[in-house]
């Protein structure tokens, strides 16, 4: 005897692309609350108590807020970063987390190319220059900024997005590749486009001879607060530094420091310490930072597909079915 499937209670936390959303309401109960805006936190506290699933992004869920939902089974994430996240407290309560890895792998690695492209070359500034209306005469050396094709490139962190980074620096622009990961990465077998083209450096040499530093580091307490003054201190003079990955994993205070007196050229930051970056942060007007609100994957073809993605986990699971994309949680 066929058994209806009986409809669930689902929680979205941050808005879903209307697709997505009919997909889910085609199949269970909706409620739409993203407790980030404060009108709609009743409903998201509320909705929590009887919610078997979750789909969202960007917000804290500790083992505080897992209690309020007795319920859960699944956290569906909209993006690849799970560091909001309380992997332990899920671990302990068998709610599964599932995330977005791979479709939005180039988007961001061309987030953070443009940003090579832009501290290099002084494009923000530059450009805002003439908007301002000082092109009067012929360029002078003042306004110079400087190569990117065949400078040394090092990547701190070499998954998915780091090795996409490394493919535009060395198939696209000459660059000698060096990286920094726990582990070798198998290039003949994983990333042969980068075999003979990207070498694992440990990370005080990747400083000392990188021109242009790239962190793609996910969060975590191996890289919580990574490059720190000593860090940034083993870099070349004039090095720029870029972070695509996340926030925390830089020692903001040392990055001032190296901007303000030390070796850094410029930096080039999609994401912070604190989002959104505080109004009084000296990086949102620091004349050699180059920043971004957090945009790396911000296409509306890649943040459709990660919606896609996620509402596919997400039904998949509450379907007793196994998720696209599942994201291992450690041992509970
Ligand atoms: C955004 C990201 O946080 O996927 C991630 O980990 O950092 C970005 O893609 C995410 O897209 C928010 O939905």
């Amino acid at each position: 005897m066929s058994t209806t499937p009986t409809r669930q209670q689902v929680l979205v936390f941050r808005e879903l692309p209307p697709d997505q959303l009919a997909r889910l309401q085609a199949q269970h109960d909706v409620t739409v609350a993203n407790p980030r805006l404060l009108e709609q936190l009743p409903a998201f506290r509320a909705a929590l108590a009887t919610a078997d699933g979750l789909i969202g992004s960007s917000y804290k869920v500790d083992a505080a807020l897992l209690a309020c939902a007795p319920q859960l089974k699944v956290i569906s994430s909209v993006s690849v970063g799970v560091d909001n996240y309380d992997l332990q407290a899920l671990a302990a309560r068998g709610i599964m987390l599932c995330h977005t890895p791979g479709v939005l792998t180039e988007t961001t690695a061309d987030t953070v190319f443009s940003l090579i492209m832009a501290t290099s070359r002084r494009l923000v500034e530059l450009a805002n220059w003439v908007r301002e209306g000082h092109w009067t005469s012929n360029i002078g050396e003042d306004l110079f900024g400087w190569d990117v094709h065949g400078k040394t490139l090092g990547i701190l962190g070499f998954g998915r997005i780091g090795q996409a980074v490394a493919r535009r620096g060395a198939l696209g622009f000459g660059m000698p590749v060096l990286y920094h990961s726990r582990r070798p990465v198998d290039l003949a077998k994983d990333a042969p486009e980068l075999a003979g083209k990207a070498s694992h450096t440990p990370l005080d040499e990747l400083l000392q001879r990188a021109d242009i530093v790239v962190a793609m580091l996910p969060l975590s307490n191996e890289t919580r607060g990574l490059m720190g003054a000593r860090e940034f201190g083993l870099m070349k003079p004039g090095a720029i530094f870029v972070n695509g990955g996340r926030g925390a994993t830089v020692q903001e205070t040392a990055l001032l420091h190296a901007l303000n007196h030390g070796t850094l050229r410029a930096a080039g930051l999609d994401v912070f310490a604190t989002e959104p970056l505080p109004m009084d942060s000296p990086l949102r007007t620091h004349p050699k930072v180059t920043a971004l609100p957090h945009i790396g994957s911000a296409t509306f073809e890649t943040r459709h597909a990660m919606a896609v993605l996620a509402t596919s986990n997400l039904l998949q699971v509450l379907a007793g079915e196994t998720p696209q994309a599942v994201f291992e949680l450690p041992p509970g």
